[in-house]
């Protein structure tokens, strides 16, 4: 089961601002029309109960929503790009590596159609209809559109069962599912017969909930033996678990120890898990002899043991009823976050505004200055001149005045130079 991927996704570019001279009959001086570009489509992370495995996202690794078109004349605005949705099993963990390669939870899809934005979509540049004043009738300005954001995520699957069944292989796990539920899981008299964590829905006179194989637990396992940790992972949201044991076992009580040593080597949290200690295979004679042998044992650490056979179904009934009475008393599966983490973008119009000296020349750090920069022909004089006095505008002189610069210092934002 492919129940974890890595992609990387990019958010839509934000289309250019275009420049655009109004030219009309009888309208000597047009205005500026040139439009804004468009939104560039975010990618989102949707959760989907139809959707029940990933291994959609196992040929591909790149994810790309739309990009924007660019602005138009008529002061038209570009097309926006078109989201891209990703949709995911319920139980979907979308972590994101930040710059230090570290995984950030973002959101923890766990509901139909919650969903999150995994990378948001570049804004689109202004067109030069906005950079007209009083004193420039007929800007030439026009901003880039700002890049989409392009990021590495993790989506994860954990699975919402309710209950986990957990024990040493070949105890007879495959065989409860089946014997307490419609799953049809493969049964073998071997270990590691199940690779991969099987489910199934308990349906009793009262309530239904979700019942869980899970594979793969020997000594070690939390370093990778066997079939590694991969599959505790899918304990973690359970609220309780059966711990089934052979009860033809040299020794039960030693396997229990093992397993639930285990478990809080991978994740103190599960080993303080409830959990309901059963002994199967009642059926076979040698097991019914020691019934009362295994009983007396347990009781002397204070567990009140369980018999079932899952092959005849003997107790499972009793058992499945008791686990129901147990699961009213746990909490439904938490969330890991209580609200997706908001994603962080550039904001548009937010003057993010610094200036450092370097090699002899002011430099400007500005998005809003610098998309102007990078949206306009700054090869023209007329341009030129038009930036310069963006950048002379009250409100930047006075951020510029007390950095120290002075008149005949160079300045320079994004490939602009400029000499105040
Ligand atoms: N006699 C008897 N045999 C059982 C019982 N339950 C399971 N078995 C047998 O035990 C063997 C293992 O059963 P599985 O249900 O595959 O065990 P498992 O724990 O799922 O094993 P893995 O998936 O390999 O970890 C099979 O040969 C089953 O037929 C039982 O109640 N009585
Ligand atoms: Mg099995």
């Amino acid at each position: 089961m492919l129940d974890k991927v890595d992609i990387k996704v990019k958010a839509g570019d934000g289309g250019d601002g275009s420049v655009s001279m109004r030219r009309e009959k009888f309208v000597p001086f047009g205005g500026p029309d040139g439009g804004d570009g468009g939104q560039g489509g975010d990618v989102i992370v949707r959760a989907d109960s139809c959707v029940s495995t990933m291994t959609f996202f196992h040929n591909k690794r790149l994810y790309k929503a739309e990009n924007a078109g660019a602005g138009q004349r008529q002061k038209m605005h570009g097309k926006n790009g078109d989201d891209l949705i990703l949709t995911v099993p319920l139980g979907t963990v979308v972590q994101v590596r930040d710059e230090n390669e570290d995984l950030v939870a973002l959101a923890d899809l766990a509901e139909p159609g919650q969903q999150v934005v995994a990378a948001r979509g570049g804004k689109g540049g202004r067109g030069n209809f906005h950079f007209a004043t009083s004193t420039n009738q007929t800007p030439r300005l026009a901003e880039k559109g700002v890049p989409g954001e392009e990021k590495d995520i993790v989506l994860e699957l954990k699975l919402i069962a309710d209950v986990g069944i957990i024990g040493y292989p070949n105890v007879g796990k495959s065989s409860l599912l089946g014997a307490a539920t419609a799953a049809n899981p493969k049964i073998a008299d071997y270990a590691f017969t199940t690779l991969e964590p099987m489910l199934g829905m308990v349906e009793t006179a009262k309530e239904r909930f979700v019942l869980c194989e899970i594979p793969g637990l020997i000594e070690g396992a939390h370093m990778g033996k066997g079939l590694g940790h991969d599959f505790l992972r899918h304990a973690v949201r359970t609220r309780v678990l059966i711990h089934l044991l052979d009860g033809a076992s040299p020794s039960p009580a030693d396997d229990m120890i093992a397993v639930n040593n285990e478990l809080s080597l991978f994740d103190a949290s599960l080993s303080r898990k409830a959990q309901i200690v059963v002994i199967n295979k009642i059926d076979r004679p040698e097991v019914k002899k020691r019934k009362a042998e295994l009983k007396k044992l347990f009781k002397g650490a204070g567990i009140n043991v369980r018999f079932v056979s899952a092959a005849t179904g003997e107790g499972v009934k009793e058992l499945m009823d008791e686990v129901l009475a147990l699961l009213g008393k746990y909490p439904k599966a938490q969330k890991l976050q209580e609200a997706p983490v908001p994603v962080l973008y550039p904001k548009g119009r937010e003057i993010n505004f610094s200036v450092e000296e370097q090699d002899g020349a002011w430099v400007v750090h500005s998005p809003e200055l610098e998309r102007l920069v990078a949206g306009s022909e700054i090869r023209d004089p007329e341009v030129r001149r038009q930036l310069g006095n963006r950048i002379s505008r009250p409100s930047i002189r006075h951020i510029l005045e007390r950095s120290g610069v002075k008149p005949g210092d160079k300045l320079r934002v994004g490939d602009f130079e400029w000499i105040w």
